[in-house]
Formats: C-alpha cells, sequence, structure tokens
C-alpha cells in the first residue's frame, strides 16, 4: 500500500513538473534582418505582431536582429521568414520581396544613407 501511494506521488510530481514546464508551447527565433532605423522596427513589430501565431516581436536596432516569441503549433520559423521578406526586408537567407521593399520610404531602403535615429 505504501509501495503504491509512493507511486501515485511520483506520477503526480512527473505530470505535474511536465504541464508546468517552461516553453512548452511558445519558442523563440532570432533573425537578422537588413532594417535601418526606427520606422522599419515599428512597421516590422507591427506586421509580425499581425501574423499568425506570433505572441511577441521586438527588433534590436544596433544589430538589426528581430527576436520572435511565436506558437509553433500556428507558425513556423519559415513563414515569420516570409513575413518579414513581404515586408521589404531580408530575413536571414531569406530575400526581400523587391516590390515590397521598392514601396518603403527612401530612408528605409537598402541603398538609403545611414541615418542617426
Ligand atoms: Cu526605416
Amino acid at each position: 500500500m505504501k509501495q503504491i501511494a509512493s507511486l501515485l506521488i511520483a506520477l503526480f510530481l512527473t505530470t505535474g513538473f511536465l504541464n508546468a514546464g517552461p516553453g512548452n508551447d511558445t519558442k523563440e527565433v532570432k533573425i537578422q534582418t537588413s532594417a535601418k532605423c526606427k520606422m522599419c522596427k515599428s512597421r516590422l513589430e507591427r506586421n509580425l505582431g499581425l501574423s499568425k501565431g506570433v505572441e511577441e516581436a521586438s527588433l534590436n536596432l544596433d544589430n538589426k536582429v528581430m527576436t520572435v516569441r511565436y506558437n509553433p503549433r500556428r507558425t513556423s520559423e519559415e513563414k515569420i521568414c516570409e513575413t518579414i521578406a513581404k515586408t521589404g526586408y531580408h530575413a536571414d537567407n531569406m530575400p526581400a520581396v523587391e516590390s515590397a521593399h521598392d514601396k518603403l520610404p527612401k530612408c528605409c531602403q537598402r541603398t538609403a544613407e545611414a541615418h542617426p535615429h
């Protein structure tokens, strides 16, 4: 009887641990983008934020790396890169969609001079 009780307790603890484990339904990915400035940052964060399965998107303007937290059951790293490419920016090895890039304000295009904001 005592053995059964400790078995049940062990089972309970294991199950509880698995359910409570962090990061069970979100994944995080870092993607190098060709963003230029604050406007690029808010444009990208908005478009990613509106896309399916993305919980949080945040661009670091120092290195232009986008950190995205997402639900892997609803989206994938590739879809996230596609969203960035369709916004007009490179995403790791995925090239920007040129028609989208050409619609960006001049200061946000890749040919733009680096500008101080
Ligand atoms: Cu910009």
